[in-house]
């Protein structure tokens, strides 16, 4: 195994302040804010569209919860959990368990989804397990994921997380079934969607440790072949310290690079948040507690990091002042990342931005990569055009244009009516993106 060379990364920080514009996506037909909100799942890395997972966003779907990708350039929402006729699933979908990870691919043509729902895929007998399903929007078809490699024989047990590469070809979930590989045992499993039927690799078991044993691994991500997970095994490579770490590694062979690795003394507590990755697969971020990297606080306290596993490149992100304190805690461990790696998107209860005033426990920001890795910059998120959330602004998603979307439940009159559920919103593209959507965000409520 290539052990990746370690450059230290002197970065300059700067504090974006540009006007930007924000808009409400969870509207009803009637245009008032949709029952009991919805959740942003993603954002497609070309910016277009977001995945949301609410009720009735369209005339005519029921009052349960689908999933549904919103068009920010036409407005157009589409229903993405539907029976083959085209009419939505009897059953709610599931909640969404990874939402650090990837579920629309980068052109926004492929959509993945969990469903307890027998009629999506009606020649599949789905076990009475909730599935994986990708519904493909360009075809209008959905196809099952969750499946041994004859793309019939679903998951005969729990189906937990899962996420997808850039192309949405490569389908990762973790599950207890038994049925789908040789192995006749539940773990972690790769799907090639585009593989030929019976090939020997249209699914298989993923993740192993120095000796090529399979082993359990969760939270992961996977962009052009390379996974990012953790694993609490020992051995998974030849420099894992004792307990939980984050790694990066071939899907199929192993040979997996410790991200997670101690500089000084080696914690004994290991608290990683999800690995998010890029399409690359080899940058990822996440929030951790142990020091992989000069930290000026020289304790175990969380913090925010992006690594390249190829280029060795190491960043920690903190607060841009001398003490440079850390930006994340308990309450705001999650990071996600953009199609291309540039953009990497977290919640913090730092008031970065001049305009972000309030008392909040979480905001959403997001911090823009130079593509040298040199610099960085702050951009806030979690505000109604330039007004801050009176509440949480959380979950944010990245298109690679600079779009996010997130959620929140704010309450505050300059903000839209929304009864204090959290609602999907997405935030303009500073003025140095290149703004491509600006016409669809002159609304105002
Ligand atoms: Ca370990
Ligand atoms: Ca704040």
């Amino acid at each position: 195994m290539t052990i990746a060379r370690l450059l230290a990364v002197f970065v300059f920080v700067i504090i974006s302040a540009e006007v930007s514009a924000t808009r409400i996506l969870s509207l009803n037909p009637q245009g008032d804010p949709v029952g009991f909100g919805a959740r942003v799942l993603d954002v497609s890395g070309n910016g277009r569209y977001a995945v949301l997972r609410a009720e009735a966003l369209i005339a005519g779907a029921p009052n349960t919860v689908q999933i549904y990708v919103y068009d920010l350039l036409t407005d157009e929402v589409e229903m993405i959990s539907v029976r083959p006729d085209g009419q939505a699933s009897a059953n709610a979908v599931a909640d969404y368990d990874s939402p650090h990870s990837r579920v629309i691919s980068s052109d926004g043509r492929y959509v993945l989804f969990q469903s307890v729902a027998t009629d999506l895929v009606p020649a599949v007998e789905t076990n009475g397990q909730q599935q994986i399903y990708r519904r493909d929007r360009q075809l209008g078809i959905t196809e099952i994921m969750s499946v041994a490699g004859d793309r019939v024989t679903a998951a005969n047990n729990v189906v937990y997380e899962y996420t997808m590469d850039c192309t949405g070809q490569q389908i990762v979930f973790r599950t207890l079934a038994n049925n789908l590989t040789p192995e006749a045992s539940g773990g972690t499993f790769l799907h090639q969607a585009d593989a030929p039927p019976n090939s020997g690799v249209v699914t298989r078991k993923a993740c192993r440790d120095v000796f090529g044993d399979f082993i359990s691994c969760q939270n992961f991500s996977i962009g052009n072949g390379l996974l990012a997970f953790t694993s609490g095994s020992p051995n998974v490579s030849p420099d894992d310290p004792p307990g939980n770490d984050i790694f990066v590694g071939n899907v199929i062979a192993g040979n997996n690079i410790l991200v997670t690795k101690d500089v000084g003394d080696i914690a004994t507590s290991r608290s990683h948040s999800p690995p998010a990755g890029d399409c690359s697969g080899h940058r990822i971020a996440f929030t951790s507690n142990i020091n992989i990297f000069f930290n000026p606080d020289g304790t175990f306290v969380r913090d925010l990091y992006a690594v390249d596993t190829v280029s060795g490149q190491k960043i920690r992100f903190g607060f841009p002042d001398a003490a440079g304190a850390t930006l994340v805690n308990t309450t705001n461990r999650r990071a996600t990342i953009s199609d291309n790696g540039r953009l990497i998107g977290f919640t913090t209860d730092i008031n970065i931005d001049p305009r972000d005033t309030n008392s909040s426990p979480r905001d959403s920001y997001f911090i823009e990569l130079s593509s040298s890795f040199a610099s960085y910059e702050f951009i806030y998120v979690g505000h109604w055009n330039d007004v801050p959330s009176d509440r949480n602004s959380f979950a944010p998603h990245l298109g690679d244009n600079g779009i996010a979307a997130f959620v929140s439940d704010s309450t505050d009159p300059a903000w839209p009516v929304t009864n204090g559920f959290g609602h999907a919103f997405a935030n303009l593209p500073p003025n140095d993106f290149g703004i491509i959507f600006q016409g669809n965000f002159q609304q105002t409520p």
